[in-house]
Parts: structure tokens; sequence; C-alpha cells
């Protein structure tokens, strides 16, 4: 019985020191002590040799040595089934997380918002309209005489459920729902999608982004448009850049003048950018037509206004150098990583 006893208490030692991390060493284990020749069956076959009188003792240890090594084995099995399932999932918590990929801003956004954010600063505040627009809106009001080519079917997308709706031209229409408020001075920049029926090309597109400006009040002058102008290439292009203006025609405005810069590329020396010319034209300005002002119930001969417009794939194609107007509407990824927003 001694014996039995002393056997008991040197496996239950050995078992707990036995380290078991792995399936080979959880089935070594298995076989060693619950397996047909294992060490259990053959302790429990040493129940013959123990005398009578001491046989329900025995028993009851050997039972309780019986359910040490099945539970101890238990709890091997659960430990060792884990760690595998964590080496399946390869979860290492000590691990950097995976980063993620962020996008970079479209290029005509980054501009956008350059030019969006010099206006606010003097004073401008953001408008915004439908691009579904109808005739008066668009054309109308704007001085655009009834024969006139941009009205023409070529040039304008119409809606042909309703020949007074069309895809507006420019952003100018906004300006006209603005002036249509009555609410004076105003003083309004309007960024926008806007549509010409062409046939698209490196230089041409049927839909491109403008952004217009338009402030109305008493006393407003060209030389206030000079100088809101003069400040805005500064900020955009820097001070070292120089401006000139041209005598120009549109039916909104009057007199009308274009506005170039000397050229970023060869800075007025001449390159194929500009055309040999050393400048380049960035927008069509001038002092609101009074036509204009009537046409939206506003007083022309106590306010006066001016107003300027420009297309931002053209200053974004001049001041990152991409010579096809096609790749800003191609979401092309190889193309638009190149931007970041300086
Ligand atoms: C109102 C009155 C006048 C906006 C103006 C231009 C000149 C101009 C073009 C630049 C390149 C359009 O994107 S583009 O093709 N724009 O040259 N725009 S004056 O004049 C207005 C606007 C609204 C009520």
């Amino acid at each position: 019985m001694d014996q039995l006893i002393s056997k008991i208490e040197q496996y239950k030692n050995e078992i707990q020191s036995s380290t078991i991390n792995s399936k080979a060493s959880l089935e070594e284990f298995r076989i060693k002590y619950l397996g047909t020749k294992g060490l259990l069956k053959s302790i429990m076959g040493e129940m013959k040799s123990v005398p009578v009188d001491q046989k329900k003792e025995a028993g009851q240890l050997l039972n309780e040595f019986k359910v040490f090594v099945e539970s101890f084995y238990e709890s091997a099995t659960h430990l060792v089934e884990g760690e595998q399932l964590n080496e399946e999932s390869q979860l290492d918590v000590s691990l950097p997380g995976h980063s993620i990929p962020i996008g970079s801003r479209h290029p005509i956004s980054i501009v956008h918002n350059k030019i969006v954010s010099i206006f606010q600063r003097l004073g401008f505040s953001i408008a915004e309209g439908p691009e579904i627009e109808d005739d008066w809106h668009n054309f109308t009001a704007l001085n655009l005489p009834e024969n006139h080519p941009a009205r023409d079917m070529q040039d304008t997308f119409y809606i042909s459920q309703n020949p007074d709706w069309l895809l507006r031209t420019h952003t100018s229409s906004v300006q006209i729902r603005e002036m249509e408020k009555g609410n004076l001075p105003l003083r309004i920049i309007c960024p926008g999608r806007v549509f010409r029926n062409e046939t698209i090309s490196a230089r041409a597109h049927c839909f491109f982004n403008q952004i217009e400006g338009l402030y109305i009040a008493e006393n407003v002058s060209f030389a206030d448009l000079k100088q809101t102008l003069y400040f805005f290439v500064k900020e955009m292009f820097g001070v070292d850049v120089k401006v000139r203006f041209r005598p120009s025609y549109f039916p909104f405005t009057e007199p009308s003048a274009e506005m170039d810069i000397s050229c970023l590329i060869c800075g007025g020396e001449g390159c194929s950018v500009c055309k040999r010319t050393g400048w380049v034209e960035i927008l069509g300005c001038g002092m609101v037509h009074p036509k204009v002002l009537e046409n939206c119930g506003i007083d022309s001969k106590k306010y006066t206004g001016f107003a300027f417009g420009m297309g931002i794939e053209r200053i974004t194609m001049l001041t990152y150098q991409v010579k096809d107007l096609r790749l800003f509407s191609e979401n092309d990824q190889r193309f638009l990583k190149q931007f970041t927003q300086a």
C-alpha cells in the first residue's frame, strides 16, 4: 500500500512538472499515461496485490489519481488547441498594425481650394446653384442676344423634355440668381461644374470647372477689379509673376478684358507652353453690363460691379504642366497619386 502511495506521488510530481506545448507532446503524454499500455492502466492493475482490508482506501486513491491525470490532459488539450488557433490566424498582438493607405486630393480640388481660400480672405462668400438651368438665368438675363452662337444646339446641351431647360454653360447663372435676391452689396464667388457641347480632345471637354466672381456695391470701379485680381495672382502664383490686361468683349460686361500672367514655365522668356509669347491667359473679366444689373432689378445708376471668370482645369494645367485635359476625369491612379497638397 505504501508503495502504491509513493508511486502515485511520484507520477503526480512528474505530470505537474511536464511541459505540454505542442500537439506532439500532448500525444506523447496521452500514450504514456492514458494509453492502453499506459501508466494509469498498469497502476490500476496493482489493485490485485493490495490486501483485502486496504482495497477500499487504495481504490479511492487510484480513482482520484485517474481524475487528476484525465483533467490534466483535458486542460493541456485546450491550451495546445488555443495556441494552434492563434498560429493559424497568425495573430500576434505585439506586431504593429497594418497602415491604411490614404488617398490624395484631386489636382482640380487642390487648385479649387486654393483659389476659393484667396477670395474668401478678401471677403467673398461662396454661392452655389443648379447645374440644370433655364434660358433666362443662363442666357437672357446675361444679355446674350437671341442669335448668339453660344445658344446654338452645337454649343449647349438642351434637356429634351423642355426646350427652356439646359445644362449651364457657365456659373454666371448662379450670380444672376444671387442678384435677383436683391441683397446688396454683394461679394460672391461661384465655383461649379459647367457643360459645353464640345468634341472631347486634349484641350476641350464636354464639362469642366469654373470659378466666377462678382462684386456689386456703390462706386465699384475697374481699379477695384484690377487690385482684386493683382492680389489673387500674387497669392496664387507668387510675387514675381507679372500681369497684363488686354481689351476684350463679353455680352455681360462692359468694358471687358482678358488677363494674362507671365509664363510660369519660362518666366516670360518664351517656351512651348506660352507659344513663345512669354504670356498665358488665365481669366476674363469686366464691369457688369448695366443691362444685366437692370435685368435683375438693380438700379444701374446707383450700383456698379465687376465680374471675372476662370477655368480651373486651365489653371491646373498651367500649374502642374498637365498636357491633356482628359486626365482630370479618367480616374487613373498613376496620374492622381502624383499630386500633393502644397
Ligand atoms: C454676371 C455678370 C458678369 C463673368 C465673366 C468671363 C469674363 C470669362 C471665361 C473664362 C474661361 C469662361 O471658363 S471660361 O471658359 N469667363 O471670360 N466671365 S466676365 O461675368 C459675369 C458673370 C456674372 C452676373
